[in-house]
């Protein structure tokens, strides 16, 4: 899983950055300019570190997201790539090309040593603003494309110039409107078409508001707090909110240190397993595990993956050779300690190509090689 953390100049995405990261990754050196920064994170995880208890084995793996660290995105750039002034925007476009989402950072808290570069902090104002600025860069790329598409068109007709032309203009109807991509359904044969085009307004998208020190207490009805009802409603759209500067203090910290920080500030829960939990639930997808003496693992799937496909995800070759799957749930692994005592229980199931991965299954696949 691949993040990228937008949003407006001097909001705390390299703060966010650093919390997500767990400040494993040195920012001091870094320089200002178009350049991103990538950390890849491991996704903390209690149910691994629990079979990891009962099993003892030899390595424990993670799953693991990579977070890439974006410069500001002003108001306008978007709709100067628009104008065909694209020069900054094509080196953006190209940080964010495999990203699964976007993250971003909105700034909520008040700093009167920090100006907002638009004059005053509104959160819902800058979701707008930023939102714009994506609907233009994305315009910019379908009007290029349908130019370039009406021209090959004449010189002669084919299936897929046709279905990628009317994709498109779908997309141009849409975007000229002021509406994000990330609302169209499109087929599998549709996606495929488009799969090249850096189209940012189609990638869900978490929101998180950036709260100032004392507004800790605001983070658990943060949608009322700011009147953020329609985005909570739309389509592909997460929400969150963090204490960016104190949380990303705390993440530093041993944990007996951190929990009595939190509990002074009324927070109940750490930034990166919130920020974490929204991005899996935005994008449909949960864990299942492997349990052997050599490694237990976690493996990030998405949701209604069969257990054909889930072996696919470990090895191909599990995949091709994959008679059955041997499934505990994790609830029955703690209890019962082992696949040997769960199978003696009678709570092991064999389970087939088609069976549907449960959040939690613990799994080992029987194949032929
Ligand atoms: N008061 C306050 N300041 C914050 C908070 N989060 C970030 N800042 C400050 O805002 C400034 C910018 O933070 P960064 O994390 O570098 O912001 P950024 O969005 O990465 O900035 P650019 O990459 O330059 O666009 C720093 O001085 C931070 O200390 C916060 O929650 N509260
Ligand atoms: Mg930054």
């Amino acid at each position: 899983m691949k993040i990228g953390i937008v949003g407006l100049p001097q909001v705390g995405k390299t703060t966010i950055f650093k919390l997500l990261t767990e400040g494993r990754i040195d920012t001091s050196s870094w320089v200002k300019g178009r350049e991103a920064h990538i950390g890849i994170a491991q996704v903390p995880d209690f149910h691994l570190d629990r079979l990891a208890e009962i099993v003892h084995p030899k390595k424990i793996t993670y799953a693991t997201v990579e977070y890439v660290d974006l410069p500001g995105l002003s108001r306008g750039e978007g709709k100067a790539a628009l104008e065909g002034q694209a020069k900054d925007m094509a080196t953006y476009l190209n940080s964010l090309k495999n990203v699964d989402t976007l993250l971003h950072v909105v700034r909520a808290f008040d700093d009167p040593n920090l100006p907002h570069t638009e004059g005053s902090v509104d959160p819902l104002r800058d979701i707008g603003l930023f939102e714009l600025e994506l609907i233009f860069s994305d315009l910019a790329i379908v009007e290029k494309r349908l130019e370039r598409l009406s021209k090959d068109l004449k010189k002669g007709k084919s299936p897929e110039l046709e279905m990628e032309n009317q994709v498109l203009q779908r997309f141009k109807e849409a975007l000229e409107t002021e509406q994000p991509l990330r609302n169209f359904d499109l087929t599998p044969e549709e996606e495929k078409r488009i799969k090249g085009f850096t189209f940012l307004s189609a990638k869900p998208l978490l929101l998180v508001i950036n709260v100032g020190d004392e507004d800790a207490g605001k983070i658990e009805r943060i949608i009322d707090e700011y009147g953020l009802q329609k985005q909570a409603s739309m389509h592909n759209v997460g929400i969150t909110a963090v204490c960016g500067r104190i949380e990303s203090e705390i993440a530093a910290l041993p944990p007996e240190d951190a929990r009595m920080f939190m509990d002074d500030l009324g927070l109940t829960g750490r930034a990166l397993d919130r920020i974490i939990q929204k991005s899996y639930d935005l994008l449909g997808v949960f864990s299942f595990y492997t349990a052997g003496e050599p490694e237990v693992r976690a493996w990030t799937i998405p949701s209604n993956t069969t257990a054909m496909q889930a072996a696919g995800a470990i090895h191909t070759d599990i995949e091709k050779g994959f008679i059955k799957a041997e499934v505990v749930s994790f609830e029955d692994m703690v209890e019962l300690g082992s696949f040997q005592s769960a199978k003696g229980k009678g709570v092991l199931r064999l389970e087939g190509k088609e069976y549907r991965v449960q959040e939690g299954d613990v799994i080992l696949f029987r194949f032929n090689l």
